[in-house]
């Protein structure tokens, strides 16, 4: 069964009916339902949970500035939440939706409705589950189109087509997703990449169901990419076609001329594409560009394949054409060539606003680690540990009561104020070298408070401790930021500053700090609220590469949190299993002198 139809199937259910408001804004309403479904991968049955029987889940199609109310109703087995990946929600976190960060989970059998506002983002976003690793099944695209009357700053194309790139995995994931955590392991690994659902030719008893696209000579496209994969960064080419690069994370860049292009989970972007060559069949192809060392976690080395087939007569016997634009999995200098090319459009129509007078600095270490697994017993580094990771060597733990809901109303106990702006000891970070004591970390809830309307900017630095340095593709909640600067080694607070780009630096939710580098962000916190900020590969977010920011409120009802809607999911106070490492150090210590 090919899992793209389901998509276009389900268009009457949740096509929006639009009710016009001043200032042309729109109100769309999709009823989400969430439930097992079978399909057949790789020459096996399995289960899966998927949104409205389709995988990838529905389109949510707006215009900037647009409101959706989504109701989602949980069918499933375990307790979930949704989030809207890049909608900045001002305001209104309640319906932003980590688990344990701004809300608890909506249970099985019950339903909540998220309130997704709109308001500067346009071009393509998408949306995940974001409890536990249901996001591997559970997401979909979020399609921004400008507001009537407006255009987009190029061409309009002929088509569009929506590209969602996601991870398979052969096993049930909960099942070993909760194992692995329990007893300390590497988590999953996935068993294949999808391109609208299908895994394509170089899969076992995939070939039939391989995702097609047709095109007519002459046209232009849109394409709309989402990497929905829970762990992998990914290249991405089509065959002898050239890609250009107009928007990334629902914001316009200067166009990118390119080849095949470098994709992070969470990123999006949106590619023209002209047929402009004879026609044929053309592989449309993906592969993980890994920057672990191998030795340690391995990676997936499979190639997903979709097929972008002209209309009209040529011979259909002939094999597609591959792409050997496609870089090999280990090829940093193609990764790099391209993610150093990202510029924001920065005109007159889409002009940025990077903060020049900077009030709070943070410079953060990202971090592979140990943690002790029982604070009794921690003798052997070996036996008595288990991988965590960490910012500013504080491993990331949710607390019974969402962060949010602690803050709200005052909740004591949950959690602390004293996220650190600094890592606790200066070392050779990028050392191949490390200390064995430096790689032990210790769990918290800590968040950083940010006064509204604050300039921030943030230097992460990657660590080689444990001789785990990859790329880690940080994300943020409710705000999107600039790039500034992004280097290599460690940063150097008196030269690297000077390379920092304040002219058009991109503006996006996520983006990749290099292995052994550094990357620097900026952005103004002008979201009231709780917003969390993490790896979004899901392994290091669920190891504890996470924290959230509270930032406070304006002074005006406009810039003050609002009050949570009538129905939030109340929390049990049983946290899952599987949410995060059992690791346990002293937390409740760290908790006796809540904010
Ligand atoms: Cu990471």
């Amino acid at each position: 069964m090919n899992f793209a139809v389901p998509l276009f199937l389900f268009w009457s259910v949740i096509i929006p009916f639009g009710r016009q408001l001043p200032a042309l804004a729109y109100i769309h309403h999709y009823d989400f339902v969430v439930k097992e479904t079978n399909v057949t991968k790789l020459c096996v049955e399995k289960s899966i949970l998927t949104v409205n029987d389709s995988f990838p889940g529905p389109e949510i199609r707006v215009r900037k500035g647009d409101t959706a109310y989504v109701n989602v109703h949980n069918q499933g087995h375990y307790g979930i939440t949704l989030h809207w990946h890049g909608v900045k929600q001002p305001s209104n976190p309640w319906s932003d939706g980590p688990e344990y960060i701004t809300q608890c989970p909506i249970e099985p059998g019950a339903n909540f409705t998220y309130q997704v506002i709109f308001t500067d983002e346009e071009g393509t976003l998408w949306w995940h589950a974001h409890s536990d690793w249901t996001r591997a099944t559970v997401h979909g695209a979020i399609i921004i189109l400008p507001k009537e009357g407006t255009t987009a700053p190029y061409p309009e194309p002929d088509g569009e087509e929506v590209i969602v790139l996601a991870a398979w995995y052969k096993g049930d994931l909960m099942t070993e997703l909760i194992q692995d955590i329990v007893t300390g392991s590497d988590l999953p690994h996935s068993s294949g990449y999808t391109t609208n659902g299908e895994l394509g030719d170089f899969s076992n008893c995939s070939s039939e169901t391989i995702y097609r696209w047709s095109v007519d000579y002459g046209s232009t496209y849109l394409l709309r990419i989402v990497n929905a994969v829970v762990n992998a960064e990914l290249f991405f080419a089509i065959a002898n076609h050239t890609l250009t690069v107009v928007g990334m994370d629902g914001a316009y860049v200067k166009p990118i001329v390119t080849d095949y292009i470098l994709i992070s989970p969470g990123q999006t972007m949106n590619v023209l594409l002209t047929a402009d060559q004879p026609l044929g069949r053309y592989y449309m192809a993906a592969r993980q560009y890994s920057t672990e060392p191998i030795a340690d976690t391995g990676f997936d080395h499979s190639n997903a394949t979709a097929i972008l087939e002209y209309n009209g007569d040529y011979n259909l016997s002939a094999s597609p054409t591959f792409p050997h634009s496609l870089p090999l999995y280990l090829d940093m200098k193609a990764g790099k060539n391209f993610t150093h090319r990202i510029r924001s459009l920065a005109n007159e129509d889409h002009p940025i606003s990077v903060p020049t007078n900077i009030s709070t600095r943070m410079f953060i270490t990202i971090s592979m680690n140990l943690l002790c697994k029982n604070i009794t017993s921690c003798n052997s580094l070996d036996t008595d540990h288990m991988i965590a990771t960490s910012m500013n060597n504080v491993s990331w733990k949710n607390p019974q009561v969402d962060v949010l809901e602690a803050y709200y109303r005052n909740l004591s106990g949950y959690y602390t104020s004293d996220f650190p702006d600094w890592p606790a000891t200066m070392f050779n970070f990028t050392a191949d070298y490390y200390d064995e004591d430096a790689v032990v970390t210790h769990t918290g809830t800590k968040v950083k408070v940010l006064n509204y309307n604050e300039s921030v900017e943030i230097v992460f630095q990657g660590t080689g401790l444990l001789g785990g340095s990859v790329n880690h593709p940080m994300h943020m909640h409710g705000h999107s930021f600039y790039i500034v600067g992004i280097g290599y080694g460690n940063f150097d607070n008196e030269t690297d500053p000077l390379s920092y780009n304040l002219v058009d630096p991109p503006e996006v939710n996520t983006f990749g700090v290099p292995k052994d580098g550094w990357l620097t962000i900026r952005f103004v916190a002008k979201n009231p609220g709780v917003w969390f900020w993490h790896c979004h590969l899901d392994r290091h977010m669920t190891w504890g590469m996470d924290t959230a920011f509270i930032v406070k409120d304006g002074g005006t009802e406009e810039t003050s949190l609002r009050p949570p809607p009538p129905n939030m999911p109340q929390c049990t106070g049983v946290i899952g299993v599987s949410v995060q490492n059992p690791g346990d150090d002293g937390r409740d210590d760290a908790l006796t002198n809540s904010s």
